[in-house]
């Protein structure tokens, strides 16, 4: 199922994009819930955690490689948060799977 992300990723929708790599692109969150809300998200069109294949994990290594970069980038030397939200009940939205990096004050147990 194509989402907004890959029209992002495509430049049909612009984003704030921060990182773009072979297999990776990261964008500013439209709707930050912290001072830094940065989305990572595989260029590869894998719905959520639920579709994900063995072959995905270098995938998802990359994004988390690239999460944990962009926080030092973004001075979160106070530490963040990286989330992934999956399915309906895990109140994901998109459906393409993304990394949520955020950061820049306290954050709770939920998303924020
Ligand atoms: P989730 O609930 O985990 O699926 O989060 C989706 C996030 O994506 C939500 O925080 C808002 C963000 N988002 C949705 N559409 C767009 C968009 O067009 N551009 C950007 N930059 N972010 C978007």
């Amino acid at each position: 199922m194509t989402s907004i992300f890959k029209k992002i990723i495509d430049r049909e929708v612009p984003a704030d994009i921060v990182y773009e790599d072979d297999l990776c692109l990261a964008f500013r969150d439209i709707q930050p819930k912290a001072p830094v809300h940065i989305l990572v998200i595989p260029k590869k069109e894998i719905p959520s955690l639920q579709e994900l294949s063995e072959d995905d994990q270098s995938i998802v290594g990359r994004c988390v490689w690239v999460a944990s970069q962009l926080a030092a980038q973004e001075g979160l030397v106070n530490g963040y948060k990286l989330v992934v939200n999956c399915g309906e009940d895990g109140g994901q939205e998109v459906p393409h799977l993304h990394f949520h990096l955020l950061g820049g004050k306290k954050l709770s147990l939920g998303l924020v």
